[in-house]
């Protein structure tokens, strides 16, 4: 795959908080933002909110809100290991399984080997934050209607 093809633009930024409600509130009331989209992703072990200014997955970058649905989701690890804040960075692409192909060549290790459901329907997995510098990265393909 050649680089202008790899990743479309910053789909949104994670955030892991402790209560999805209370941070709602915190992000529309203080901050001003709206909420876009809200699910529970049981699979990973997710309550989660979408926030921004435009459409789902259309428009500008948004800010993903994250909530534990449990003490065994990867959300309360990382909060009781590290507190509330910035948990991953996601990258939208077009085709999750070319991008992850290439990415597998150029050495970055995904932790699924197939491609998972994420928010709105969509298509993710995750590179290791040990092969991107320390930073979780997720790769999306929204899905169909979201393009
Ligand atoms: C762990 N590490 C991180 C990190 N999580 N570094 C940066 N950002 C993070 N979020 C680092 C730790 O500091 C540690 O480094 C090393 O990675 C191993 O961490 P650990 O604490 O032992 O944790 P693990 O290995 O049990 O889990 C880490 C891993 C996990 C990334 C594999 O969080 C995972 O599977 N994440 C992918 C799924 C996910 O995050 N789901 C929730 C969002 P040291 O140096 O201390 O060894 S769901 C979502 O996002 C969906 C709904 C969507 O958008 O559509």
């Amino acid at each position: 795959m050649n680089n202008d093809d790899l990743f479309v633009c910053i789909d949104h930024v994670g955030l892991a908080v402790p209560n999805l409600d209370d941070a709602i509130k915190f992000h529309t009331e203080v901050m001003g933002w709206r909420v876009l989209h809200r699910e529970t992703n049981e699979e990973q072990g997710v309550e989660e909110a979408m926030i921004g200014t435009g459409e789902q997955g259309v428009e500008n970058a948004q800010i993903q809100l994250l909530a534990p649905l449990n003490e065994n989701s990867t959300i309360a690890k990382f909060i009781a290991k590290n507190g509330p804040g910035m948990q991953q960075l996601c990258y939208r692409v077009k085709d999750l399984d070319a991008v992850s192909a290439t990415l597998r060549e150029r050495g970055v290790r995904l932790l699924y080997p197939e491609a998972k459901i994420g928010t709105g329907g969509s298509r993710i997995n995750f590179a290791h934050p040990k092969d991107v510098g320390g930073v979780l990265l997720e790769i999306v393909e929204p899905a169909a209607a979201a393009h």
